[in-house]
């Protein structure tokens, strides 16, 4: 998917919107998703513009390694360490809203399985 740099997530890397950020590095920026899912939910972004998780060249695997890395140090910070989930929407069809690939930090509930 070409990227639109118009998203809200774009907007939030610009500070164009504010948002409660709890982590960043020269790569990413993490914070409190506005319609949390549980009592730890928190997004993991990269800098990059990347659309969609299967959108991101190999060339970024690294980066996209990081960010997984990023989404274990926020849990770990938030007192979470112990247990948490990661999700990774791909595509409308999947849940994806924004379109600006997001990592979700879910954490401080009773996490079921399988995910709807
Ligand atoms: P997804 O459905 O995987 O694309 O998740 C998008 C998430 O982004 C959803 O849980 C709500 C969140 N979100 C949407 N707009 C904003 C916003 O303006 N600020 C914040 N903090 N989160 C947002």
């Amino acid at each position: 998917m070409n990227y639109d740099d118009g998203n809200v997530f774009a907007r939030i890397l610009r500070r164009e919107i504010r948002a409660a950020i709890v982590y960043e590095d020269d790569r990413c920026l993490a914070f409190r998703d506005i319609d949390p899912k549980a009592p730890l939910h928190v997004l993991v972004i990269p800098k990059a513009p990347i659309a969609c998780v299967g959108d991101a060249p190999l060339a970024q695997r690294e980066l996209l390694g990081h960010l997984l890395w990023a989404a274990g140090e926020v849990a770990r910070r938030e007192g979470h360490g112990d247990a948490f989930r990661l999700v990774v929407n791909h595509g409308a069809a999947a849940g994806q809203s924004v379109f600006h690939l997001h990592v979700h930090v879910l954490a401080g509930r009773a996490l079921g399985w399988p995910p709807g």
